[in-house]
């Protein structure tokens, strides 16, 4: 297949954080911007998932809390597949409280979250004592975070001037911080990693304020790198068809973006 699309040269710097540069390395072997987020609630329906749609993916996002059924086995059968489909593990967890008590979250209690995610996200509305109480923990593991700097969800309150602050704190902590959730690019810094909530094939919305964007315009139009997909996929007669659909698409459109 012929292809203007060429290996950004950032990836071969060795400032570019393990984890991104991995995500990043894996996106284009496999041609894949699509994160699904696997938000189901039996984990036998999550790892079905996860090996179906793993070849398709760069990334599987999940909610361990909404599962009925967790066990530590879980997650075990879901690292497996993530090494045999080559994707990256991100626990949306959206930390929020102050360093000592996400460091207890971030390692502890029932999900010992750091031992297995690759990724986890946090709001920056704490300080950056967040970031630094989860560093704590996941850097000497190789894990990277996601600070939300934007939220897709109507009547977000993480705009202007709260936005700019989150990226103020990502530049302070690029030894942890990896990116942002995010609208729209926020950085031009080219080793941050913008990934984006809120897609479906047609805009929309959810009856609770969930607000979709299309592949297209998040990727090419606002200049995200990711697109973070759920409910287009998993509500869709047929799920591997849909998640082929959307990495397609997003691969079109990000490609068209970077050789514009
Ligand atoms: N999610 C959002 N918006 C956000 C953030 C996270 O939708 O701003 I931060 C999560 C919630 C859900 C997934 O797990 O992304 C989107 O799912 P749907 O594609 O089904 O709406």
């Amino acid at each position: 297949k012929e292809e203007k699309y060429e290996t950004p040269s950032f990836l071969l710097s060795t400032d570019v954080h393990p984890v991104a540069s991995k995500l990043l390395s894996i996106m284009e072997e496999k041609q894949s911007n699509l994160c699904v987020s696997a938000d189901v609630t039996i984990s036998e329906e999550l790892l079905q998932l996860a090996d179906s749609l793993g070849p398709k993916i760069c990334m599987l996002k999940t909610h361990v809390d909404i599962l009925e059924d967790y066990t530590a086995a879980f997650v075990q059968k879901l690292q497996a597949l993530a090494e045999k489909h080559n994707f990256i593990i991100f626990e949306d967890r959206k930390f929020a409280d102050i360093g000592n008590t996400v460091k207890h979250q971030y390692e502890g209690g029932l999900y010992q979250i750091s031992s297995w995610s690759h990724i986890v996200n946090a709001h920056a509305v704490p300080g950056p004592g967040v970031v630094k109480g989860l560093s704590a923990v996941g850097k000497p593991l190789g894990r990277g975070c996601l600070l939300i700097a934007q939220m897709s969800s109507q009547g977000s309150l993480a705009t202007g001037e709260y936005t700019k602050a989150v990226l103020k704190m990502a530049e302070e902590h690029t030894d942890f911080v990896i990116g942002f959730i995010c609208g729209s690019k926020i950085s031009k810094r080219p080793e941050f990693i913008h990934m984006t909530p809120g897609v479906q094939i047609q805009a929309g919305g959810d009856v609770l304020g969930q607000q979709y964007t299309t592949p297209e315009d998040v990727l090419y139009n606002k200049g995200s790198d990711v697109i973070i997909v759920g409910r287009g996929i998993l509500e869709a007669p047929d799920r591997l068809k849909a998640a082929e659909s959307y990495r397609m698409s997003g691969w079109e459109a990000y490609t068209k973006r970077l050789s514009k």
